[in-house]
């Protein structure tokens, strides 16, 4: 099981509410308000970490749920706040919302990324005693948060990326150069999925990743499909191996311009990177006359270097060789667009339609954190709601799209007279 995509579903914590409470003690009446805030709910929290390089981990866990906040109390004791949740993806994991916008590039090891924040806690009462109202006998409602869906989808960061026809000896090369122990053996699609290797050369360290699967028709869906492709858009250099002897009576030449078609019509922009050739399994029959042709049809465009990998014959100057191109590379680069945020929620825009003569709706997502916030049935809530109206502008804007004393106003669920 290889796992590079995959459909994930997080809820950060919800908001506690605030209490009502009214203080109360022996003798004392009407002791004024004393209930506590709610506490905030807990985020969700991604990291990036190397220690990982599949998302496998999500075929078993699909759900992750942030803890809620605790209410608030009686002497204006704060709720607690839910627990944040972390969770690990391997560095070069996109998430994308469900519009396939990206929401975060996890590309460094360590990053860390609030990706959804808990609702907030609702405020206790004594927050809304004023001179008029003493004993305020309603809360805010904390904030509840809701589920969203995000796609990780996984685009391994290596700096080489290791292409070529089923059989030609990719895992093998990758098996001499690295430390990776992919399977090796004599037929195609012995590499089902991405292996990485660490190559080392003096003091320079570089990632090399076997794509395996790579055929004619591969950019559309045939054999492995298109779906490994993602993992060369981030190297930075790419290694084409061919069977040079033409070992299974195919023509290199031809398997060299029919594997760069795919790759390239499944993204053009790949064109833009370096490539270099290894001419494989030169200890076979054939092979000598085999590079001859690929050489005058190439050579001038390509460095071609000559190996037969089971020996490790060649593979010092191969490794010099992408080490030093690699030297004149930029270093690949986290995502230069700007993630767009998850909870895109605004909690100040307004919309004012006239339903009818003397009949006025107001919508948007003030009205949706109001009326989720406060409690309606409450006379003195009420009154708050009424405020924040005025305060935010709506009663005037009401005023300016014509409303007059005894208009109908609906908001949310409410419905009330319009006075001024
Ligand atoms: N004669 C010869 N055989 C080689 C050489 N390099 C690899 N092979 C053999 O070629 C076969 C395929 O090698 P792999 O490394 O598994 O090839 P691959 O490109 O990873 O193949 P897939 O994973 O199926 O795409 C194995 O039997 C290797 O032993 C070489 O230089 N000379
Ligand atoms: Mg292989």
């Amino acid at each position: 099981m290889f796992i590079d995509k995959v459909k994930i579903f997080i809820k950060a914590g919800n908001g506690g509410n605030g209490s009502a409470s009214l203080h109360t003690e022996k003798y004392v009446n009407n002791g004024g308000p004393d209930g506590g805030d709610g506490g905030k709910g807990g985020d969700v929290i991604f990291v990036a970490t190397n220690s990982e390089n599949t998302l496998n981990a999500f075929h078993y866990q699909k759900h992750f749920r942030a803890g809620d906040g605790e209410n608030g109390g009686r002497q204006r004791s704060f709720g607690k706040q839910g627990a944040d949740i972390v969770i690990k993806v391997p560095v070069g994991t996109l998430v994308k919302n469900s519009d396939g916008e990206i929401v975060a590039d996890m590309f460094y090891d360590g990053q860390r990324e609030i990706i959804l924040q808990g609702g907030k806690g609702g405020k206790g009462n004594w927050h809304f005693k004023t001179s008029r109202r003493q004993s305020p006998s309603f809360a805010e409602h904390g904030v509840k948060t809701r589920e969203y869906e995000v796609t990780l989808e996984l685009k391994t960061i290596a700096d080489v990326g290791l292409v070529g026809f089923p059989n030609v000896g990719k895992s093998t090369l990758l098996s001499v150069v690295s430390d990776a122990k992919p399977k090796i053996a004599n037929y195609h699609f012995t590499t089902l999925s991405p292996n990485l290797g660490v190559v080392s050369y003096y003091e320079q360290n570089f990632v090399m990743a076997d794509i395996p699967g790579l055929i004619e028709g591969a950019s559309e869906g045939a054999g492995l499909g298109h779906s490994f492709l993602r993992h060369i858009e981030r190297t930075r250099l790419l290694v084409h191996i061919l069977d040079i002897s033409g070992s299974e009576g195919r023509d290199p030449v031809s398997d060299f311009e029919l594997i760069n078609n795919e790759i390239y019509s499944y993204d053009q922009n790949l064109k833009k990177l370096p490539m270099i050739v290894v001419a494989n399994k030169m200890d076979m029959p054939g092979a000598e006359e085999n590079l001859d042709l690929f050489q005058k049809k190439y050579g001038k465009k390509y460095t071609v270097i000559p190996t037969t990998t089971i020996i490790h014959e060649g593979v010092d100057k191969l490794i010099a060789t992408i080490a030093e191109t690699l030297l004149q590379l930029p270093p690949s680069e986290p995502l230069t667009q700007t993630p767009v945020k998850l909870q895109k929620e605004q909690t100040e825009d307004f919309y004012i339609d006239i339903l009818q003569d003397n009949v006025f709706e107001v919508t948007g997502g003030l009205v949706e954190m109001l009326t989720r916030k406060i409690n309606l049935d409450d006379y003195d809530s009420f009154g708050y709601f009424q405020k924040v109206l005025r305060d935010r502008g709506v009663i005037s804007a009401l005023r300016k799209s014509g409303a007059v004393d005894g208009d109908t106003v609906i908001v949310g669920d409410v419905e009330f007279e319009f006075v001024e």
